[in-house]
């Protein structure tokens, strides 16, 4: 194990090191690869709570399979205690790689320390960790959520005449956030309240976790819609809660789109169905396709090369008619 974890520390300080000495023949190794150096990579991935987060599964899976890359692969179901039993039990068996998208910011710098010290490079894929020492992690991979929340705020403030739907004078926003915690929720809030400060008839008056999913979103609208009336706008972080309230709009008799304007954030197939149909107004767009790059880097670090600390996704927005146009071609 020595040998091997020696010989993977080694690997990563010589960059000329050739990959093959990374899987030593090593039995105890396990699964650190066979002699012809394929790559093990642990991944511990958050859940299936979202359209999102399958597409992103689904990307990492199969660049992994084309590029001969063997990944084992962990859902945490959303729990940060099973992510990180995840990442122990790759130390254990002694991966080249571990790769996560952490459930939430903070906690998990114990166990980052211990894939330090066990001479296993971590890269951060789709959300950000909160640590002091960043040399826990080679680089992190995945969007700017603030921008993203920001695009959200900067089209509702350009439309906010039309946004108040009610005619009061104000545009009432309710907020669907995401998971407590998570990079996302607290990134995309922050983005979305910078912007709409610019204009102060508009006013997030309830803000409430649906945790990323459509059932979150369905729940926390319901409620809302029964202690508010004078509801223009929803701000949802993710097409998956958006289409919650959807369900939760229609069901109180009101039209999405147009009795209350929604704006979410994500861009899958169904939220740019939905866009495309009127009942949501704009999407912003976080890319979940992170397998290609993620390998790329993979192998990098494994090199020995030089890698960014910091890799963002590029990303758009779509307008109702924008969605109509690109549907056809989505790949998520
Ligand atoms: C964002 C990602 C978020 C998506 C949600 O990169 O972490 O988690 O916006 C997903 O759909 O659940
Ligand atoms: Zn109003």
């Amino acid at each position: 194990m020595v040998k091997k974890t020696l010989v993977a520390a080694t690997a990563i300080s010589l960059s000329t090191f050739a990959l093959t000495s990374c899987g030593s023949s090593n039995a105890e190794s396990g699964s650190g690869g066979d002699d012809d150096g394929t790559i093990t990579m642990g991944f511990a991935q958050v859940g299936a709570e979202s359209g999102w987060r399958t597409a992103n599964t689904k990307s990492i899976q199969e660049t992994a399979e084309a590029e001969g890359i063997d990944l084992k692969f962990t859902d945490a179901q959303g729990k940060q205690e099973n992510q990180i039993q995840a990442i122990r039990s790759y130390i254990q068996q002694k991966v080249d790689v571990i790769a996560f998208s952490p459930v939430v910011e903070t906690g998990f710098d114990a166990v980052l320390q211990e894939a330090k010290a066990a001479g296993i490079p971590v890269i951060l894929t789709d959300r950000a960790v909160d640590v002091e020492d960043t040399s826990l992690y080679e680089t992190f991979l995945g969007s700017d959520f603030v921008l993203e929340g920001e695009k959200a705020g900067e089209w509702l403030v350009e439309n906010a005449k039309e946004a108040d739907v009610d005619g009061d004078g104000t545009v009432n926003v309710v907020q669907l956030e995401g998971t407590t915690g998570a990079a996302p929720a607290i990134d995309r809030a922050e983005g979305f309240a910078d912007k709409i400060a610019a204009d102060d008839t508009i006013e997030v008056t309830a803000s409430q976790t649906g945790d990323f999913t459509r059932d979150g979103g369905k729940q926390v609208m319901e409620s809302f819609l029964q202690s508010d009336d004078s509801i223009d706008v929803v701000f949802a972080h993710n097409d998956d809660m958006g289409l919650g309230a959807i369900e939760a709009i229609e069901a109180a008799g009101l039209e999405p789109g147009k009795d209350i304007q929604i704006i979410t954030i994500d861009a899958v197939k169904d939220g740019m169905q939905a866009l495309a149909d009127g009942k949501i107004n704009y999407i912003v767009e976080c890319n979940p396709l992170l397998g290609p790059q993620l390998m790329d880097l993979a192998k990098k670090v494994l090199d020995g090369e030089e890698v960014p600390e910091r890799v963002v996704t590029e990303e758009s927005a779509f307008t109702q008619e924008q969605a109509k146009e690109v549907l056809p071609d989505r790949q998520y």
